[in-house]
């Protein structure tokens, strides 16, 4: 892509009501713009990387085996009635009433809606276990939407459901889904820690959060140290004891919010205790029959009998964690993208645009990155190099690729690695083979 035909609206000046790094740097550098309190537009920049997080999770639920579809943002208020959830779920959801007078509401999360699908079209035991996902935008009238996308009014999650014959199947499907956040996570470049937590207005005993640690994180946790070490995910989710011994060793380090701390094991842990805010970015449950129950879905037994199934539900802040991953990874330059959500992998920067040489060798080269399906994002603007350089610093890409003047009198070109700093000159042949 060119940066002459793209929409990339960099600031300098970062809004006076945006409070922490992420919220600053996403408005800076273009990706979103509020468009009402705790509502956002994605802009070019910010969707591309939306959609980069949307695919590792949407290959990871694959992986655990989830199947995936879609339900619509718009709710009939009636699903909502029948689980008894529309009057208890107060004024977070946005209740609508069409022309006809009809109740409909824009979903917080999915479970009444999901339940009553599944209902009616799984009439046996054989139809069991599923897990269904989807990724859609939710709707929740927080009371105090905050540091931009990460506390949204209308946000972007994955939400996966799961039904099962029994207890034990009901666990595997939560062990499953607790690998696979684990895995999507450090995909991203980032350590989530797994820590029980409340279950809130979902409901059911057995959950789990996974938090990242930040500075700027809503909640304080505390946890072992042991957690600040690098670990393999690792198992055979297949091999039903392994999973569970896998999850029992991923929770035997202790790890809690606020709300869920527990005094003793604190005492014990002594200096292994360490403090910290942390940002939730996915949440778990297994609440057994709470739904089904309430909408009457049942599935014939082997024998005839009728059984119950039991559920889970499990939510990734698809959105949430554009913000989480920033404030992770940037500098006082900027955002520093993790490769596999950057929105483009390379930057190129062409120093002079009124020099015929550093035009004809910049257009070469992106013409050969993109034929090779590097994702390139190529400054051909008529700026200073300086205001250049700012920018692609700004906007975090992995590796910038500078062709100026200077190098082209010597046969080089100058690679750049965001992260570490480290730059180095090459030829444009061996840039290329090293980006490709
Ligand atoms: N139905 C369950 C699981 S599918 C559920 O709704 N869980 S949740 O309430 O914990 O939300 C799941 C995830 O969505 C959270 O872990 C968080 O990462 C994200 N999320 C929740 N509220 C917001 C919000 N206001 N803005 C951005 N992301 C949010």
């Amino acid at each position: 892509m060119r940066l002459s035909r793209y929409f990339l609206p960099v600031t300098k000046e970062p809004p006076a009501d945006a409070q922490v790094a992420s919220h600053k740097l996403m408005l800076r550098a273009g990706l979103v713009r509020q468009t009402s309190a705790g509502i956002y537009a994605w802009l070019p920049l910010g969707h591309r990387v939306l959609k980069k997080i949307e695919s590792i999770v949407r290959e990871e639920q694959d992986r655990a085996g989830a199947v995936e579809m879609l339900m619509p943002t718009i709710q009939s208020a009636e699903y909502w009635r029948d689980t008894g959830r529309y009057e208890a779920y107060g004024p977070e959801m946005l209740r609508i009433e069409d022309r006809q007078g009809r109740d409909l509401l824009y979903g917080p999360t999915n479970e009444d809606m999901i339940t009553a699908l599944f209902r009616d079209g799984a009439k046996s035991y054989r139809d069991l276990p599923r897990m269904l996902y989807h990724i859609q935008w939710k709707f929740r009238d927080e009371i105090r939407p905050r540091f931009g996308v990460m506390r949204g009014r209308e946000f972007l999650m994955k939400d996966a459901y799961s039904f099962d014959l029994d207890e034990a199947g009901g666990r595997i499907s939560y062990n499953k889904q607790f690998v696979a956040y684990l895995r999507t996570f450090k995909r991203m470049g980032l350590r989530a820690i797994p820590m029980q937590a409340d279950t809130g207005p979902i409901g059911g005993d057995l959950s789990h959060e996974f938090i990242i640690l930040a500075d700027s994180g809503e909640s304080e946790v505390f946890f072992h140290k042991n957690w600040e070490q690098d670990r393999s995910y690792d198992v055979d989710v297949e091999d039903t004891a392994a999973l569970q011994g896998f999850v029992d060793s991923m929770t035997a380090d202790y790890a809690a919010t606020d709300e869920k701390r527990d005094e003793e094991r604190e005492a014990e842990l002594g200096d292994t205790l360490l403090k910290s805010r942390g940002i939730e970015v996915g949440h778990i449950f297994f609440f057994g029959d709470k739904y089904t129950k309430a909408l009457g879905m049942q599935v014939s037994g082997p024998g005839g009998d009728m059984i119950t199934p039991l559920m889970g539900s499990y939510g990734v802040g698809v959105s949430r964690l554009v913000g989480a991953i920033i404030e992770a990874s940037h500098d006082d330059n900027g955002i520093v993208w993790p490769e596999p959500v950057a929105p483009y992998k390379v930057g190129l920067i062409n120093m002079r645009a009124d020099d015929e040489a550093c035009v004809a060798t910049s257009d070469d080269l992106y013409a050969k990155l993109e034929a090779a399906g590097v994702e390139v994002l190529y400054d051909d603007r008529d700026e200073r190099g300086g205001a250049k350089f700012a920018t692609m610093d700004l906007i975090g890409l992995p590796w910038q690729l500078v062709i100026g003047p200077r190098g082209i009198k010597n046969g080089v070109v100058e690679l750049t690695n965001r992260a570490t700093g480290e730059r180095e000159e090459l030829s444009a042949e061996s840039a290329l083979e090293k980006l490709v």
